[in-house]
């Protein structure tokens, strides 16, 4: 559990953008996975729609007010149900804590998107800009299997580096980074225990309005 009230200066910064390495132990990674099997069995994984109508790799589905979705017919949006029509669930406490131990004065964030890679799956280059407030942080969380994190600069085709995230690891896009274009280049199957069978689940939690 992340104790209420505690911060830590970043490890390192990757293009801009702050990593905390093992910001929260294997107990308390246990228990935010926890968490996410009741989120996923409220509102199931499923592959959403690049704009160009091709399924992602990644499955997905959210916690909070909003979710994120896509499909081919109106591209990237956030809608304010599951595709099946039942509300998100709410974003679970652990993962709240982390939002405020690393953006203490941040807005509260309104969705908590979850990316869960098994083999083979990976995400290309995109900026998060579906969101109305660009001063708000996005906060990236990490669990299970180490994933190559790439960002470059605020221009596709740059410049990019490369960072392999782990479980427990926190990354912010923020600040000059917010509009960075980032992705994940593969994964390193079967790197951590954290997850039955293996797999990575990346949550990125945003403020919507
Ligand atoms: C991932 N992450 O780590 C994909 N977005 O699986 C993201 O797309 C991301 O790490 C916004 C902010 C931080 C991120
Ligand atoms: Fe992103």
């Amino acid at each position: 559990m992340i104790a209420k009230g505690q911060t830590r200066a970043p490890d390192f910064v990757v293009g801009g953008a702050p990593v905390w390495k093992a910001f929260f132990d294997a107990a308390a990674q246990a228990e935010m996975v926890e968490a996410l099997r009741r989120v996923v069995a409220a509102a199931p994984l499923f592959s959403p729609e690049t704009r160009w109508g091709k399924p992602m790799s990644v499955g997905m589905t959210s916690a909070g007010r909003y979710g994120w979705y896509s499909d081919r017919s109106k591209g990237y949006r956030y809608i304010d149900r599951h595709p099946s029509g039942a509300p998100w669930p709410p974003i679970p406490d652990p993962v709240l804590a982390v939002w405020h131990a690393v953006a203490p004065d941040a807005r509260a964030p309104d969705c908590c998107l979850v990316n869960v890679y098994r083999a083979g799956a990976k995400m290309g280059l995109h900026q998060d800009r579906d969101e109305a407030d660009f001063s708000q942080p996005v906060i990236s969380i990490s669990l299970g299997d180490e994933g190559l994190f790439r960002i470059g600069g605020t221009l596709r085709g740059g410049p990019t580096q490369s960072v392999w995230l782990a479980s427990g690891d926190v990354l912010a896009l923020r600040e000059e980074a917010r509009l960075a274009f980032h992705g994940i280049d593969r994964i390193r199957h079967g790197s951590s225990a954290l997850l039955k069978g293996g797999g990575r689940i990346n949550l990125t939690l945003r403020v919507v309005d």
